[in-house]
C-alpha cells in the first residue's frame, strides 16, 4: 500500500477546525436564530447520555435510560455513526474516544447483518474517521469490515443479499420479513460512495467494480420510460414490483449516481444521472393545489399508483440543488415546509392525495434540515435560515428530553417513543450545526457526504488516481 500524501493531515485538521463563534455566528444569534454553539451544546448533552447509559450499544434509549441492539450482538453503531460529527463540531477527546473504540472492536462476529445499512453506517463512518485521522490502524479496520461484507455480493446477479454473516461470508435473504431474495432499490444500490472510498485508499478496484456492476444492473433494466422497479430478486435478477419512485427504499440508488460522479470524476455515473433525472422529471412529478411531489407510478406505463410520500423524500431537494437544478428544488422543499408545519414534525407518510397521514410517526429523521441546509449554502437565502430555526424549535419542542432526544409515535398526538437513532448523531445534528456554522469547518463545495451524513474532502481524491485505483476508463 502506497504511503498517503502527508498534505492531506493538514488539509484535512483544516476541514475539520474547532467551532467558535464566528461573527456570523453572534449575528444569528442576536437575530434570534439558533448557532452552532447550540447544536454543538445538544451534542455534547446528548453524546454524554449514550455514554453513560449505552456505551458499546448499538442505540440509547433516552427515556428509559437504557440501550438496544440491532441483532443479537451488539455493532456499536452509534459510536460509528458520532465520529465524523464529533469531528466536525471539533469535539476531539470524545472522537478519539471512539476512534480508540474503533480500534478494539472485533468484527468476528457469528450474526447476520443488512449490508445497506452497516454500509453507509459503520463503513462510511469508519472511512471517514480515517479521511479525518489519517490513521493507518484505521484503514485496517475499514477494510476488514468492507472484505466482510463484499461476499454479499457474490449472487448471480452481481446484486448484493439482504444480509451476511460478518464472521463466516454466508449469506441471507431478508429473513426477518419473509422477503427471501428480494431486497429494494436503494438495498441493492448505495455502494458507491463507500466501496469507492475503501478502493480509493486501499488501492483495490474490487469494492468499487462490485457496487458499480450492482448500480449498473440497476440501471441497465430501467423500464421503456427510464425508469426502474422498487424490488428485485437478487437470484433472478427480476423485478418483483413495478411500482416505481424515488421514495424511501429507493432514494439513495439516484443519490449515489451524482455524488459518486461528484466525488470520483466517473462521468458514465454522471449519464446515468442525467438520463435518470430526465425520467423522475418526466414521469414521477404531480402538483397538487400548487405543491410538488414527487409520486408512485407504474414503470412501464407511468399510471400514478397512488399520491403518496415519505418523509425520507425530502432527500431531494438536497440533491435537486447540487446537480444545479436550483427551481425544482426549492419548489420541492417548499411542499416539505409546508407539511411540516402543519403537523410541527413530518409524519413518516402522508397521503397527499387525501390529505391523510398513513404512517404518523417521527423519528428523528435529518432529510427535510438536509435539504434546507444545502439550500441555505447554495442560495444564501434567509428564508432557508428562518425554516431550519423553525425546525430546530419545533424539535427542541416535540422530542427534547431530559438527556438526549427521542422519537414521535405519532405528529398527531405527539406521544414520545423510547428510541434515538444513530443517525441523529450522524445526520440531524451535523446538518443544523453545519447550517449555521456557514463555510467555517467547510463549504458544501468542498465536500461529498455519504447517505449517512460522513462527509469526505474532494480535494482528497486525485480524479486521476481515482481511475487507476477504482479501475474504471
Ligand atoms: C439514513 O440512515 C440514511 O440517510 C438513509 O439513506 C435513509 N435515511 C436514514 C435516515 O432517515
Amino acid at each position: 500500500m502506497k504511503p498517503i500524501i502527508p498534505i492531506l493531515t493538514i488539509l484535512s485538521c483544516l476541514f475539520f477546525a474547532c467551532a467558535k463563534q464566528t461573527e456570523q455566528q453572534v449575528e444569528q444569534a442576536d437575530m434570534g436564530y439558533y448557532t452552532a454553539a447550540d447544536v454543538q451544546a445538544e451534542m455534547e448533552r446528548c453524546w454524554q447520555a449514550y455514554r453513560t447509559y449505552a456505551w458499546g450499544a448499538d442505540v440509547l434509549l433516552p427515556l428509559s435510560k437504557g440501550s438496544f441492539n440491532w441483532y443479537e450482538e451488539s455493532l456499536g453503531i452509534s459510536p460509528f455513526d458520532a465520529y465524523s460529527t464529533l469531528a466536525v463540531m471539533g469535539m476531539d477527546e470524545e472522537a478519539q474516544e471512539v476512534l480508540e473504540y474503533a480500534l478494539e472492536k472485533d468484527w468476528d462476529q457469528d450474526i447476520y447483518v443488512q449490508v445497506f445499512e452497516v454500509n453507509i453506517r459503520i463503513l462510511g463512518g469508519l472511512l471517514a474517521m480515517y479521511d479525518h485521522s489519517r490513521d493507518e490502524r484505521v484503514l485496517a479496520k475499514a477494510i476488514d469490515f468492507g472484505d466482510r461484507i463484499l461476499p454479499a455480493f457474490n449472487s448471480p446477479s452481481g446484486l448484493p443479499y439482504h444480509s451476511v454473516n460478518l464472521k463466516t461470508g454466508a449469506t441471507a435473504g431478508n429473513r426477518g420479513e419473509g422477503k427471501g431474495n428480494n431486497i429494494n432499490v436503494a438495498q441493492a444500490a448505495t455502494y458507491l460512495v463507500e466501496f469507492g472510498i475503501l478502493s480509493y485508499y486501499a488501492q483495490d478496484p474490487k469494492y468499487y467494480q462490485a457496487a458499480k456492476r450492482a448500480s449498473k444492473y440497476i440501471y441497465d433494466h430501467r423500464s421503456e420510460l427510464g425508469l426502474p422497479g422498487d424490488q428485485v430478486d437478487v437470484e433472478t435478477g427480476d423485478w418483483t414490483n413495478n411500482w416505481t419512485h424515488l421514495q424511501a427504499g429507493v432514494d439513495s440508488y439516484y443519490e449515489y449516481l451524482y455524488k459518486a460522479s461528484v466525488l470520483f470524476g466517473d462521468e458514465e455515473l454522471k449519464h446515468m444521472w442525467d438520463t435518470s433525472l430526465i425520467a423522475i422529471n418526466t414521469h414521477l412529478t404531480d402538483e397538487l393545489e400548487g405543491r410538488l411531489y414527487y409520486t408512485i407510478v407504474d414503470m412501464h406505463t407511468g399510471e400514478v399508483k397512488k399520491r403518496s410520500v415519505s418523509l425520507y423524500d425530502a432527500f431531494f431537494p438536497a440533491m435537486q440543488a447540487l446537480s444545479g437544478n436550483l427551481e425544482a428544488a426549492e419548489a420541492n422543499q417548499a411542499s416539505w415546509d409546508w407539511l411540516w408545519n402543519q403537523y410541527g414534525l413530518l409524519p413518516t407518510r402522508y397521503n397527499y392525495g387525501a390529505d391523510t397521514v398513513e404512517y404518523g410517526n417521527s423519528e428523528l429523521n435529518p432529510e427535510i434540515i438536509e435539504s434546507a441546509y444545502y439550500l441555505h449554502q447554495l442560495t444564501g437565502e434567509e428564508k432557508y435560515q428562518m425554516m431550519l430555526n423553525n425546525y430546530w424549535i419545533d424539535l427542541n419542542t416535540c422530542c427534547r428530553d431530559s438527556i438526549a432526544f427521542h422519537a414521535i409515535q405519532d405528529v398527531r398526538s405527539m406521544q414520545p417513543r423510547d428510541y434515538l437513532a444513530t443517525y441523529f448523531f450522524a445526520e440531524t445534528l451535523k446538518y443544523f450545526y453545519l447550517a449555521a456554522a456557514g463555510d467555517e469547518p467547510f463549504g458544501l463545495e468542498e465536500v461529498v457526504f455519504n447517505t449517512e451524513a460522513h462527509p469526505f474532502m474532494r480535494e482528497h481524491f486525485d480524479p486521476v488516481l481515482c481511475r487507476e485505483y477504482l479501475g474504471f476508463e
